[in-house]
């Protein structure tokens, strides 16, 4: 089993736009003929495909940057620039993606092939043929191209078990899997042996398999973080169906109820709806404790041995049997793709200093980034291009005054109310 890794840092970012270009014809003796500056190529996405092939996000750890190709720019002769590659990173099914910044949760891909855009490719920019009019004969500016999103990510793997083993540290959790599956967990006679989860398939005939997480043992306060705390509920989240290990020969004589109910309890406290899961509550170590005893103990629910085998097999029959039953349930279309990131919309004012004020957004961002913003035909496309994006009204909500030092990108002016 490959060591498992559930939670890494990823850097994505889409290409960048390519250029618009400008060119003019040359038509014979003239030297200026039309406008044919081709536009530059939009840049590469990135996306994050889900896939069942890949099974951790260890390999994100050593190589957190990822980007898609640039766009080409544009050339004469109205030759587009060539669109960026996109590109596909695989992630486990059940990776869920946050803002690493904020911490805000903006896709989960539960199922093979689901796709989540993470980081949109700039526009490429339009060269100077799309800017011909009537007024303008011969545009001598083009557009840039737009860069390509860039975002912090963190991706975070929930287990995708069908049954998670619960249990104290030591009640044998993994020796369990080891004997129900080919996982090969370390064992040892010590509390807090598993450090981090073991997946195991567990194999009754041809149809019928499903997948056990051993996770590390829960104790009294794991909700409130204590042991290796949420870390493990986090975990155990997902499964279906919960399997309680129940030790019947513990050192410190905890009674098996008294188990029981404080597993329930930081459960209950970590997630109230695990405990609408369907479990299984089993008495591990029959072998050490003799029958009457274990009814001394006031435990009368399934006992195994997973040293010697006896009781494993109907356990394993019942978890298989709650595992169908919870996946038929379950199997109304899956959400799939959960995508909760907003569209940004329009263009924000902020004010930065007395007298100073930037607008952001897409739309008014591209307004301004040309080539070449000195010419007058330029200042005059922009200023009809901010127009017809409302950015006079929105100055004037936001108090903007004549003579106020008004940013875009790289780009500014002199705010003039009215012209
Ligand atoms: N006699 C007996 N001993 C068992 C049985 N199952 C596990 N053990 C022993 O109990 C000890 C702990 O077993 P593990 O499987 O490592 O327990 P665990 O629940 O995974 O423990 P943590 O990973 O620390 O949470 C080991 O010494 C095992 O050999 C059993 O059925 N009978
Ligand atoms: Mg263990």
């Amino acid at each position: 089993m490959s060591q498992f890794v559930d939670e890494c840092q990823l850097n994505v970012r889409g290409g960048d736009g390519g250029a618009g270009c400008v060119s003019f014809r040359r038509e014979g003796p003239v030297a200026m003929g039309g406008p044919n500056g081709g536009d530059g190529g939009a840049g590469g996405d990135v996306w994050l495909v889900a896939d069942h092939n890949v099974s951790s996000l260890l390999a994100f750890r050593d190589h957190p940057h990822r980007r898609a190709t640039n766009g080409a720019h544009g050339k004469g002769k109205d030759l587009h620039g060539r669109t960026g590659e996109s590109l596909d990173i695989r992630v486990p099914i059940g990776t869920v993606a946050y803002d690493m910044y904020s911490g805000e949760r903006l896709a989960e891909l539960n199922a093979q092939g689901d796709r989540w855009q993470a980081a949109a490719g700039g526009r490429g920019g339009r060269g100077n043929h799309r800017f011909l009019s009537n007024q303008r004969r011969a545009p001598k500016f083009a557009e840039q191209g737009e860069h390509g999103e860039e975002r912090w990510l963190k991706l975070e793997l929930k287990l995708m078990a069908d049954v998670a083993l619960v249990g104290f540290p030591n009640v044998g959790k993994s020796t369990l899997i080891s004997v129900i599956s080919a996982a090969k967990p370390k064992i040892a006679n010590y509390p807090f042996t598993t450090l981090e989860p073991n997946l195991g398939v567990v194999s009754l005939d041809d149809d019928t398999n499903f997948v056990v997480a051993d996770i590390p043992g829960l104790i009294e306060g794991a909700s409130d973080g204590k042991g290796l705390g949420h870390q493990f509920l986090r975990h155990v989240e997902r499964a279906r169906v919960l399997c309680l290990l129940i030790d019947l020969a513990p050192v410190d004589g905890t009674p098996p109820q008294e188990q029981l109910d404080v597993l329930l309890r930081e459960l209950g406290a970590y997630q109230p709806d695990l405990l609408e899961r369907p479990r299984l509550a089993v008495g591990t170590k029959a072998d050490v404790i003799r029958p009457e005893e274990v009814a001394a103990l006031g435990w009368d629910g399934p006992v195994m041995s997973a040293v010697t085998g006896d009781g494993v097999r109907p356990v394993v029959g019942q978890l298989a049997s709650l595992v169908d039953e919870a996946r038929r349930a379950d199997e109304q279309p899956d959400p799939s793709v959960i995508v909760l990131r907003p569209e940004p919309v329009g263009a924000v004012v902020e004010r930065i200093a007395d007298g100073e004020y930037r607008i952001v957004g897409r739309d008014v961002e591209r307004a301004v980034a040309l080539n070449d913003v000195t010419t007058p035909e330029a200042l005059a496309y922009i200023d009809q291009r901010l127009e017809r994006l409302g950015v006079p009204r929105l100055l004037t909500r936001a108090g903007a005054e004549e003579g106020d030092v008004i940013w875009i990108g790289e780009f500014s002016f002199d705010y003039q109310p009215g012209t």
